[in-house]
């Protein structure tokens, strides 16, 4: 259980070989794009290597694993990449929880449930940490590792947008554009690109949207009926979270789905709210203004009241569900 510099990861990483790198669950283009760029860098190192999630990775990332070959391989060494706690590895949990060997994250909320852990929260991105290790491994990044590694930093900041973009967001993303990364290819398929499923969700999901306290929270409830109805797929829910908190004079974004198999919830904030304090209430977690978990409930209405209930008086107002 301890924590290690990036040169001591490097290290580690270095003395190992069959390595399997994890994502986590509901697979992001942080996670997906963290694990191939590490993957990819350990190969070209002369070491096996494979990625592997719990979850099928949305087709929109395709290009990112398309050519990408599982090698056949018997793993010794795991490797988790932007996987906060255990729980999150899905299905996987169970045959590999206990087993994590090193666990290289960004979220403040790392549970350190993996033997070593990396662990920086003021990295926008795990992106940017493997990007980081990247010249501590003696590995030369090439496009198909630029163009992951860009997946991941433009996806986790909204595409440079959110409080956690900083300077050297920008610095390493000018390094991969340099090196070749398809950047308006992958920014229209990230950001400006729609499936008709993702359209009748957003649609649904706006229908549903409720506001409290003066217009200071507002919540989303996405049922299974409605997910279903829309015929979106889990990769069409990206970026849907943050709908509510868009909305003028919004300080919390609450957005609950219904699963089938409980309630997950996903808190965008502004300043000074912080969504990790109020999903931590939930036995959640994550960034101050990004944060999630899941609760369970008798019902979506009494998992969005108890949300609410948590923002607002995180927030010091009155709510009377
Ligand atoms: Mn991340």
């Amino acid at each position: 259980m301890s924590r290690l510099t990036l040169t001591k990861t490097a290290e580690i990483l270095l003395s190992k070989d069959n390595i399997l790198v994890l994502c986590h669950r509901y697979p992001d283009g942080d996670t997906i794009g963290s694990a191939f760029a590490l993957c990819r860098a350990l190969r070209k190192l002369g070491k096996k290597a494979n990625v592997m999630c719990g979850d099928i990775f949305p087709s929109v990332y395709s290009y990112i694993y398309s050519d990408f070959e599982q090698l056949d391989m018997k793993e010794s060494f795991i490797v988790a990449v932007d996987v906060a706690d255990k729980s999150l590895l899905g299905i996987l949990e169970k045959p590999y929880g206990g087993k994590v060997d090193l666990c290289i994250d960004h979220h403040g909320s790392n549970g350190f449930y993996a033997k070593d852990t990396y662990v920086d929260a003021s990295s926008a991105s795990t992106g940017e940490i493997i990007w980081s290790l990247l010249p501590k491994l003696g590995v030369e990044a090439d496009k198909d590792i630029a163009n992951a590694i860009y997946t991941a930093i433009s996806t986790d900041t909204g595409c440079f947008k959110y409080s956690n973009t900083t300077a050297k967001t920008f610095r390493t993303a000018a390094k991969l554009v340099d090196i070749g990364a398809d950047v308006a290819k992958i920014n229209t398929l990230m950001f400006d690109t729609m499936s008709m499923g993702r359209l009748k969700l957003e649609r649904a999901a706006l229908d549903s949207m409720r506001f409290y306290c003066g217009g200071k929270i507002a919540s989303i409830a996405l049922t299974a009926q409605m997910f279903e109805e829309s015929g979106a797929s889990e990769g069409d829910l990206e970026g849907l979270s943050s709908l509510a908190r868009k909305v003028e004079g919004v300080i919390v974004g609450v957005f609950v789905r219904d699963t089938g198999a409980g309630y997950k919830i996903s808190v965008r904030t502004h300043q000074p709210a912080n969504a990790c304090e109020i999903c931590k209430q939930f036995g959640g977690g994550g960034h101050n203004a990004a944060a999630g978990g899941f609760i369970k409930a008798h019902s979506i209405d009494e998992a969005v009241d108890m949300v609410i209930n948590a923002a607002a008086k995180h927030i010091g107002e009155e709510y009377v569900g």
